[in-house]
């Protein structure tokens, strides 16, 4: 596959990287750290990521202005978006030449001529790794950079079960080529404002739990702006009530005024969770998930059945 996906490269003079809506550092890091990679294989090609700039993510690096006239003479990479309707900057694939998809996550719309989805990998981040030491792709110290931010923030510092021996290796392997200050780049990843923190506190404050170990927590417009932090910041949170005795499941719901939504971000220590999800205008890994919802009906409606979940799971693992 990585040998398929070197020789379209190759072949193409103009190549654009995209990603999903709303991108975490895995989405950024892969786009941002193949285009120097490519770059620095290729020098003459003309190498664009697309996309929404963010800056949250400000430092892992910046997106290009492209031309849309250009797309019909380009290869299109997507990284880490299982289906179409996400893809940050891109209407309709076939205003591409050509279309590789790139990604972990289960697969929703099958796209492209080459589909490498692979849902055991840590991180695109990882699979762009092994795209290049499996083909003559040029290695960087900045993509290196930008590759491990994403699969330290995908795998939440290797905690998370799809770590693997192979992660291990090939993250090592790059920090031994390339010598990168990894633990420097944690600075940036995971210092946050005191605002943030304050949040936290609250969220697990008021964390409502029931009897089937689902956890959740509705904040409203008006709770967020008391903290005066964005709708976005539970859902970037949701990670830190991993290993809590009653909790199996957990929900943050956000209210997005500006958006008109609230954001729902769910994640699991063992109940799967992304067809609950799916039935909600979201979807996402196994295990981690999210949806955007209209009304805070459709939450109770999601409570419900993330709570049928957690009943079912306890009964089949016969958990107390
Ligand atoms: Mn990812």
């Amino acid at each position: 596959m990585e040998k398929e996906i070197y020789k379209k490269i190759k072949e193409n003079e103009i190549i654009i990287l995209a990603r999903h809506i709303g991108p975490d550092p895995d989405a950024l890091g892969s786009t941002i750290g193949l285009k120097d990679i490519i770059k620095a294989t290729f020098p003459k090609k003309e190498v664009f990521v697309i996309g929404a700039s963010t800056s949250k993510f400000k430092y892992i690096g910046n997106v290009d202005k492209v031309d849309k006239s250009i797309f019909k003479d380009a290869l299109l990479i997507v990284c880490d978006t299982p289906d179409l309707k996400r893809i940050d900057g891109v209407n309709d694939i076939s205003d591409f030449k050509d279309v590789i998809k790139i990604d972990h996550h289960p697969e929703i719309d099958q796209f492209g001529s080459i589909r490498w989805v692979d849902d055991t990998k840590s991180s695109v981040c990882q699979m762009i790794m092994e795209l290049i030491y499996n083909t003559k792709l040029k290695m960087t110290k900045y993509a290196a950079e930008k590759l491990f931010m994403g699969l330290v923030s995908d795998t939440n510092r290797f905690l998370f079960y799809y770590t693997t021996a192979d992660t291990m290796r090939i993250v090592s392997k790059m920090i031994d080529d390339t010598h990168i200050n990894f633990t420097a780049l944690y600075d940036d990843l995971y210092r946050r404002p005191l605002s943030e923190i304050r949040l936290q506190g609250y969220m697990y404050q008021n964390l409502i739990v029931t009897e089937n170990g689902l956890g959740y927590i509705k904040l409203t417009d008006e709770i967020i702006r008391s903290f005066d932090v964005d709708p976005a910041s539970s859902g970037n949170l949701v990670n830190n009530f991993n290993n809590i005795d009653e909790v199996l499941v957990w929900v943050t719901f956000s209210e997005d005024v500006k958006q008109d939504q609230i954001r729902v971000n769910v994640r699991s220590r063992g109940p799967i969770i992304n067809k609950v999800l799916e039935r909600h205008n979201g979807g996402g890994h196994k295990y981690a998930s999210g949806a955007r919802i209209k009304t805070f009906e459709e939450m109770e409606s999601i409570i419900n059945d993330l709570d049928e979940v957690c009943l079912n799971y306890k009964k089949e693992n016969k958990i107390k």
